[in-house]
């Protein structure tokens, strides 16, 4: 660990040490504890600040509120040959994810295309950690999933959706896998919590206030709403996103997780559901290795013109954390130890 006075430099153990201490100490059992200070760690190693270590104080803020259930048992449901179901029962999800990856990815290759969902957990975590272990074990995958009400449709000025994330991932030959994976707002509501905490202005279009007026204050922007990305069309994916990993999956929408969760400000409460597809499934072992060949020509053309991949930035942050370490802010780190 090295100190200075704005900021502290921790080895990525020390991070993940520090990370779970503060779990357990807060009465989350071994496995959950585990599984949360890894995502949280990896959020952090990635420069992914808005889901690094900054969630502790939420996740912590959810196991005091007695909500979060940090021992929950996951419980798999094998629904059919293509469908998983797994029940957090109030826990967070990585657990549920964990369990339910054996089962996913086993049915994709076996039927070609299969879904997971999770059902009843709280949900804080970035995406592209799941799709990204999925394309690790050899599939195409996608995840989605709702959150708290925050963000107005397209052309409306009350927060009725969730920042929605979706994440895609395609396998590919070498360390790192197609990633891409972002909330359907404009940016994550985390950075919006980030910028006032540290008393900043973001930028305009980010978000309206309580009048329907464009504004830059994070403390308005929560007493008005977050704007969908790309206006009608990030609003329409919103609302497939609530739909999909809501009323299908027999869960709550953004709407309903806020109401449950009833002014305590905790991690929201609902489903996610996960999409993954065996490419040797489509193609035939032989024709599903050509097929991934040919989808490099696509990456090469991106990269060609100058343009970037989508979790390149990422895989360089990791890179760096994975050699020098993680740079935390100094009262950020001193609030994490407080706990
Ligand atoms: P960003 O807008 O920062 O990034 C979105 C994606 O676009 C990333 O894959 C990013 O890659 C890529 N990207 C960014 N700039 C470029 C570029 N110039 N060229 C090509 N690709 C680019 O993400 P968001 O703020 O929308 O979301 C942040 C995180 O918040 C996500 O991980 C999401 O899962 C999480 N989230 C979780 C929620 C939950 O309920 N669990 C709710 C909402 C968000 P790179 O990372 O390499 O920059
Ligand atoms: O940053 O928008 C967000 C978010 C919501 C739930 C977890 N992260």
């Amino acid at each position: 660990m090295t100190n200075s006075s704005s900021s502290v430099l921790l080895s990525l153990d020390e991070a993940y040490e520090l990370s779970h201490a503060v779990l357990l100490k807060n009465g989350m059992n071994a496995r959950h504890a585990a599984a949360v200070a890894r995502s949280v760690v990896a959020g952090q190693r990635d420069e992914c600040h808005s889901h690094g270590m900054y969630r502790l104080l939420v996740c912590v803020k959810g196991l005091r509120s007695g909500k979060v259930d940090g021992n929950a048992e996951p419980v798999v449901v094998d629904v059919s040959p293509a469908l998983t179901r797994v029940d957090a029962r109030a826990g967070f999800s990585q657990v549920a994810f964990d369990v339910g990856t054996e089962h996913l990815v086993r049915k994709a290759r076996d039927v070609g295309i299969a879904a997971l969902a999770i059902n009843n957990c709280f949900h804080f975590s970035a995406l592209w950690q799941e799709v990204e272990a999925l394309a690790g074990l050899g599939v195409a995958a996608m995840a989605m999933t709702p959150s708290h009400s925050c963000v107005a449709p397209a052309g409306g000025s009350r927060p009725l959706f969730g920042t929605n994330p979706f994440a895609f991932a395609w396998p590919r030959p070498g360390d790192f896998p197609f990633v891409f994976d972002f909330a359907t707002s404009v940016v994550a509501r985390g950075d919006i919590e980030l910028a006032r905490r540290k008393d900043e202005k973001i930028p305009f279009g980010w978000a309206i206030d309580n009048e329907g007026l464009p504004t830059d204050d994070p403390g308005r922007a929560f007493e008005g709403a977050m704007l969908p990305f790309g206006s009608y069309k990030g609003s329409a994916l919103s609302v497939m996103i609530e739909l999909l990993a809501g009323p299908l999956l027999g869960d709550l929408m953004s709407f309903e997780s806020v109401l449950v969760d009833a002014g305590a400000a905790i991690t929201p409460y609902h489903g996610e559901l996960l999409i993954a597809f065996g490419p040797d499934r489509f193609a035939g072992a032989d024709g599903a290795k050509t097929n991934l060949q040919r989808a490099e020509h696509l990456f090469d053309a991106i990269v060609d013109q100058g343009a970037r991949l989508p979790s390149q930035r990422r895989f360089e942050a990791r890179a760096k954390t994975s050699r020098e370490g993680v740079r935390i802010d100094r009262v950020l780190f001193d609030e994490i130890r407080a706990l």
